[in-house]
């Protein structure tokens, strides 16, 4: 066990029990022209975490500790993305159409690779979700109770859409989950702060935060 640094009061790390959760730090999110763009947002937030995540990316891969990748994704006839999903709003490019980085959140495109930075490798757990929490219609409960995680260190985007619903259905599975506050955005900082306040009130209601720093010295 070790103490880390976090908020609303200090998490106890399990090492051995815990796995680096990375939620959709795909090219669709995070480069310019992909979904996230094609929606009226600017990508600069979410380019800015990169940095952060990828320095505790490379101490989690030098404990040996489970890393587990997500990717918002969907099958190419979209059989599993529902018309409420890809027919909300009005972006530039719905889900499936041809943007320059091929057709926008589907499997196997190169929009929906992981950035470079960041990239899996042999050995990490890549989830395929077609939704914004990683555990629904997925096997990434399987995958954690197969290595025998209890905790979830959370990093990736957006921190009010995909991170908070994902920490929502761990905390509910009976994980404890660390969200890293610099490893985290939003395309809204605002959202990004409310969603970190949500998450830890009420003596860390769905979970702790702390930074990657708080969280390297303890790891
Ligand atoms: C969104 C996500 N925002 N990964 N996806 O649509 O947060």
């Amino acid at each position: 066990m070790s103490l880390v640094t976090a908020r609303p009061f200090n998490f106890e790390l399990d090492p051995a029990h815990a796995a680096l959760l990375i939620i959709d730090m795909q090219r669709d999110f995070v480069e310019p022209g992909g979904f996230g763009e094609s929606l009226g947002n600017t990508v600069e937030p979410l380019q800015a975490i990169v940095p952060a995540i990828a320095s505790v990316l490379a101490a989690w891969r030098a404990m040996g500790g489970l890393v587990v990748h997500t990717r918002e994704s969907h099958a190419p006839d979209l059989s599993d993305c529902p018309p409420a999903k890809r027919l909300r709003g009005s972006p530039s490019l719905r889900i499936g159409d041809v943007g320059p980085m091929g057709r926008v959140l589907v499997r196997g495109e190169p929009g929906n690779q992981i950035v470079p930075a960041l990239a899996p490798v042999a050995g990490e757990v890549v989830i395929d979700k077609p939704g914004k929490g990683a555990f629904y219609a997925t096997d990434l409960q399987h995958q954690l109770q197969a290595h025998g995680i209890t905790q979830l260190v959370v990093a990736g985007v957006t921190t009010e859409v995909c991170v908070q619903s994902t920490l929502r259905e761990a905390n509910d599975r009976g994980y404890d989950c660390l969200v890293l506050e610099d490893g985290t955005a939003s395309y809204f900082p605002a959202f990004h702060a409310a969603a970190l306040a949500m998450i830890t009130a009420q003596g860390a209601i769905v979970g702790w935060s702390a930074t990657s720093t708080e969280l390297l010295a303890g790891v």
